[in-house]
């Protein structure tokens, strides 16, 4: 298989630190049962290293929400890529809506992020965000594409094998309603064709490229179906044990 299928949940700021034993101990010996499958799991920094502890020795990956781009110094309040690498953190996810949104996040502060969390030996994903209305692509691909160059400047070809993208459209993230799963296939593509631009096929061909945006059992099938969907980006519906590893028996 090229492009492993992977499961990621972003618990952004919704759980407490006594709530992560219970919740990697139901779904860590389920993992079992779907080897094709990556699972990670993203929390706040505040949770980062119960989520270690607990997810030692199980498949589970644990990942941060977000981090600074420089590796120490006078930045209070800020966390390092290399106390996350430090930590045993392998994945940190970058630019995301929400940090694009409320945080003032640009695409230059995505693309310092980027570099500093490959420096440390954390794999980025890099969320790419667009603000159309669903199922209406027409006039937004330069969007996306502007996105991805910016992310990715500085990256070497090498480094390509250790970040993943994830397209979230802006109207889908926690409306309860994803993308339609051809629509989101075409931005996919989009994106995989930059890569290919930026880079070659071969590049373009090993990335994963994931979708993000309500996803819930009752869509996650029709997604990961779609030839460029290579895993799902999982807000709410992952904040139950039971329902991630519904979603991990979907991608497998
Ligand atoms: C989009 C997604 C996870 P949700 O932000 O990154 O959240 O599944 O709640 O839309």
């Amino acid at each position: 298989m090229l492009r492993r299928p992977i499961v990621i949940a972003n618990w952004k700021m919704n759980k407490l630190p006594s709530e992560v034993e219970r919740y990697i101990a139901e779904v860590s010996p389920k993992l079992a049962a779907y080897p094709h499958v990556d699972a990670v799991l993203a929390g706040q920094d505040v949770l980062l290293n119960a989520m270690v502890t607990a997810a030692k020795g199980t498949s589970i990956e644990i990942g941060a929400e977000n981090m600074y781009w420089q590796d120490k110094g006078a930045y209070t309040g800020e966390t390092s890529p290399a106390a996350l690498a430090d930590l045993g953190i392998s994945r940190v996810i970058i630019g995301h809506s929400e940090r694009r949104n409320y945080f003032r996040e640009t695409d230059e502060m995505v693309n310092l992020k980027t570099l500093a969390a490959l420096r440390n030996g954390v794999s980025p994903i890099i969320a790419i965000d667009e603000a159309v209305q669903l199922e209406s692509l027409n006039d937004h691909a330069h969007w996306i594409v502007n996105q991805v160059v910016e992310s990715l400047k500085g990256v070497t070809r090498e480094e390509m094998s250790r970040l993943m993208l994830a397209y979230e459209p802006t109207a889908a993230i926690g409306s309860g309603q994803a993308m339609g799963p051809e629509a989101a296939q075409k931005s996919l593509h989009v994106i995989r064709q930059t890569v290919a631009d930026m880079f070659d096929q071969e590049v373009a061909d090993h990335v994963r490229i994931l979708y993000g945006g309500s996803v819930k059992p009752a869509n996650a099938y029709e997604l990961l179906k779609q030839p460029d969907i290579d895993g799902v980006l999982v807000g709410d519906a992952a904040l139950d044990a039971a329902t991630f590893i519904e979603l991990i028996s979907l991608a497998e």
